[in-house]
């Protein structure tokens, strides 16, 4: 019996891919992105746009044989008119480490009422053709999936669990940060979390996946 298909995390981001060994597990079997195959500029206006674009880079560098997932993800402040959005990542400066991230936003947001924000992550999944005859009349099946989670901004980091924001971001409804909370509590109201059984469910749906959550 063969098990789960392989597929290629089309990021540099470990915190990502920490969670998607978790939301995933069992129903693909997830290997880390090689060291020589770069990611593209994230040239699109939207997290739709730059997680086909890592995608689609990935899946042709890696000679159209192996299915590739991606993630483009982000944090957007009602405040802030959506931002930093796509930005997210370099939202302190290209490279910027999560903390220099975290606190840009407390500045920006010093002096605000308003400090509610969301988390969105938008996945692309491309898989091989399957291995029929003509080849020429096969393509790659591409599944999108997007997720939210709705919150505020705290006026301070907390927790050290997680990654980027998660510090100061609290969940509706909780009490707690993201980076305070239990790792697998997280995956349950996350952005990450709720895209990603969207994904499983679009997959089983067309009967690509048997196994998994
Ligand atoms: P890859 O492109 O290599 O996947 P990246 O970190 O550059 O990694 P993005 O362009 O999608 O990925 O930027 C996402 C940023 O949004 C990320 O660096 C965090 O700052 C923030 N972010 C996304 N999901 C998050 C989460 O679950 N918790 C905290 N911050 C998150």
């Amino acid at each position: 019996m063969s098990g789960p298909t392989v597929a290629v995390l089309a990021t540099r981001n470990a915190g990502k891919a920490r969670e998607f060994d978790r939301l995933l597990e069992g129903a693909f079997d997830l290997r880390t992105l090689r060291a020589d195959i770069a990611l593209p500029e994230e040239t699109g206006e939207t997290f739709a746009e730059n997680a086909r674009l890592k995608a689609e880079t990935v899946f042709a560098a890696l000679g159209g044989s192996t299915a590739v997932l991606a993630d483009d993800s982000g944090l957007q402040v009602t405040a802030l008119r959506g931002a930093p959005g796509v930005q997210s990542a370099r939202y302190a400066g290209e490279n910027a480490r999560d903390e220099e991230n975290v606190q840009k936003l407390l500045a920006e947001l010093r002096g605000r009422g308003d400090r509610t924000a969301r988390f969105v992550c938008v996945l692309c999944l491309i898989l091989p053709p399957p291995p029929i005859e003509p080849r020429a009349q096969a393509t790659p099946g591409r599944f999108m999936a997007e997720g939210h989670v709705e919150g505020t901004i705290t006026r301070a980091p907390r927790g050290s669990d997680g990654f980027g924001y998660d510090p100061l971001f609290q969940p509706l409804g909780w009490s707690e940060t993201l980076a305070e909370a239990d790792p697998a509590r997280k995956d349950t109201v996350s952005h990450r979390g709720a895209a990603a059984r969207a994904l499983l469910a679009r997959l089983r749906e067309a009967e690509v996946i048997v196994h998994g959550t």
